[in-house]
């Protein structure tokens, strides 16, 4: 079938599953707009109209990290292309799989300063996985086939494509069938190095696990579990892999890292082997002094050979998809003999987990951000299927230290970028993605602070206009807190540029937007108020005003290792055992 360029790239899409588009219209987009009208009115794909291009970028990212399917963004070229980074350079550190394509001024005016002219291409090579300027039509459906297979083919990643104007408008032959040769390295397993593997695993005297967000992109979460029961293996996480078990389960320890949990921590530099899944050992996982790593042998599984050793020396590295990896570990599970005092180490680290899960029932005015998380994840508790997104800050550390995240792809965060105002755009996302795969009643909630939500808050619009109903749980402290809790630790409680003063009343700036919200001062309403926003069954913002002297504790200050964190409200035995 011969269509123009813009129909191209929405049939590409439909042929994909593709089933919603988050965007924000242009002069250089007319012609894809005019074709997003018809796909909307075939009923072929939803269209989500944001308010600014940074909350198209982490809608489509947010839908990806709730679904596991491609999200997709539109804007304009210039300015829209270059709201789009931020969100872009989110999706890049986190690995999601998003297809971003702005318009751009005709091939003939490239390179004139046209007006809204911006080199996206040159723009866009640093925070993509792969990115695309599109000169002639002929290329494009090729073009479309391979981003949405590179976006979503071994590690995701974000993908971009320029396209200018003229491109949109000329006709080209599209066969939907056309396949695409996009080679990913999960191919062939080395199942030698796996069989080695699981023997260390079982040998070990104190074996542990460290999951990280590849855990989630390759749905690997069931085998995870099964083999750390099997192999009585401590679980921690990364910030954004929170979730991939249980945080109820027994051998679940926890978010770890300089910010993360001590209980997660002790684990990972006190095990004898330590078998680390698609993980890449940031620097908020490894903390300052890496010598303190040396005492474990690592086993490191990834999809991508550029993450082995690249942060941290390992002694053995398995390549390959960690669901492929995994399932073959528990295939080779039996060939060996385990170590008998595997079950001391499980009992020793089962304890410090009961040590660790403090009271959190603070009765304080002031409100108390971990009473919050408490009570969140009771309302949570109810439904099997829900979405929490975070802010960045205390926030969100708050959130990955105390909500208890009881199943995979419920807790979205920016961990590699950190980017204030993610988590808004990002959980009308996720809840687009609940709604068009059947699960509308998924009640899905961000965890916000007021200096994260002033950066994106005109998404109430998007949220109201598109009926999407989302909860906001704003931990209202009227400070970049984070930024504060590091100036009172480490620089003499000098804060500078960190008090927000006057911050808005974010209940009316909701019900300006056609939204509502309610104010809770005190800790016996918020589970309430929580219940009656989910409820409601619209945009809801509840305002909850927490202390902003309570900091997010412990924390491995700068530059120590894993093992001297400071502070907290830890029992001291647990101190003294974790260190
Ligand atoms: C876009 C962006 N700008 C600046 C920062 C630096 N930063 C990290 S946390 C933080 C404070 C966030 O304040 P708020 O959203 O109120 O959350 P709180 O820490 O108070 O919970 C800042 C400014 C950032 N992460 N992202
Ligand atoms: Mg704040």
């Amino acid at each position: 079938m011969k269509f123009r360029g813009a129909r191209v790239v929405l049939e590409a899409l439909k042929n994909d599953g593709v089933k919603a588009i988050f965007g924000f219209p242009g002069g250089a987009v007319m012609e894809l707009y005019d074709e997003v009208l018809s796909a909307v009115d075939a009923g072929n794909v939803r269209h989500v109209l944001c308010r600014h291009e940074q909350g198209v970028a982490h809608a489509a990212d947010g839908y990806y990290r709730a679904l596991g399917e491609v999200g997709v963004g539109f804007s304009t070229s210039g300015p829209g292309g270059t709201n789009l980074l931020t969100g872009m350079a989110t999706a890049f550190l986190d690995s999601s799989a998003c297809l971003y394509v702005s318009g751009q001024v005709p091939t003939s005016m490239m390179g004139t300063d046209a007006f809204q002219e911006a080199d996206m291409f040159g723009l866009t090579l640093n925070v993509t996985k792969h990115n695309y300027k599109v000169t002639d039509v002929q290329k494009l459906p090729y073009v479309m086939k391979e981003a949405l297979a590179i976006a979503q083919t071994g590690r995701p990643g974000p993908v971009f494509i320029d396209l200018p104007r003229d491109v949109q408008q000329k006709e080209v032959e599209f066969d939907p069938n056309m396949t695409v040769n996009v080679k990913a390295n999960n191919n062939s397993l080395d199942t030698t190095k796996i069989k080695e593997a699981v023997k260390m695993l079982l040998q070990a005297e104190r074996p542990a696990i460290l999951a990280g967000g590849g855990v989630l992109m390759s749905g690997a979460w069931n085998e995870l579990v099964q083999l750390a029961e099997l192999l009585m293996a401590p679980v921690s996480t990364t910030l954004v892999a929170k979730g991939v078990i249980s945080e109820m389960h027994p051998l679940a320890m926890g978010m770890a890292g300089f910010h993360g949990r001590r209980t997660a921590n002790f684990p990972l530099i006190n095990s004898d082997v330590l078998l680390a899944v698609g993980c890449r050992f940031s620097d908020r996982v490894t903390a300052w002094q890496q010598s303190v790593w040396s005492k474990t042998q690592i086993i490191h599984v990834d999809i991508d050979f550029a993450e082995i050793e690249k942060n941290l020396p390992v002694d053995m590295y398995i390549l390959g998809d960690a669901k492929k990896v995994l399932t073959e570990m528990l295939n080779q599970i039996s060939n060996v003999e385990m170590n008998g005092k595997k079950l001391e180490w499980s009992n020793k680290v089962k304890e410090l987990k009961e040590m660790c899960d403090c009271n959190l029932e603070f009765e304080d005015v002031p409100i108390k951000p971990q009473r919050v998380m408490r009570e969140l994840s009771k309302v949570l508790s109810n439904y099997k299927r829900h979405v929490v997104t975070t802010e960045v800050g205390q926030n969100q550390i708050f959130a990955g230290h105390f909500l208890k995240s009881t199943h995979a792809r419920s807790f979205l965060t920016s961990g590699g970028l950190g980017t204030m105002g993610f988590g808004f755009p990002a959980a009308i996302g996720a809840k687009v993605a609940m709604q068009v795969s059947g699960q509308p009643d998924a009640p899905v909630v961000d965890v916000a602070g007021d200096g994260s939500l002033m950066m994106v808050c005109q998404e109430f619009a998007t949220a109201v206009e598109n009926e999407i109903p989302v909860v906001i749980a704003l931990l209202n402290n009227r400070w970049l807190g984070m930024v504060k809790q590091w100036q009172k630790l480490f620089f003499g409680a000098r804060y500078s540029a960190t008090n927000l003063g006057q911050v808005p009343d974010f209940v009316k700036l909701a019900e300006a937007f056609g939204a509502k919200g309610e104010v809770v001062v005190r800790p016996g309403e918020i589970r309430e108020a929580l219940e009656r926003a989910i409820k409601e069954g619209v945009p809801y913002v509840v305002d909850i005003k927490t202390d902003p002297e309570e900091d997010i504790l412990p924390m491995v200050p700068p530059p120590k290792g894993l093992n001297e964190m400071i502070g907290g409200r830890c029992p001291p035995e647990l101190v003294e055992r974790c260190g």
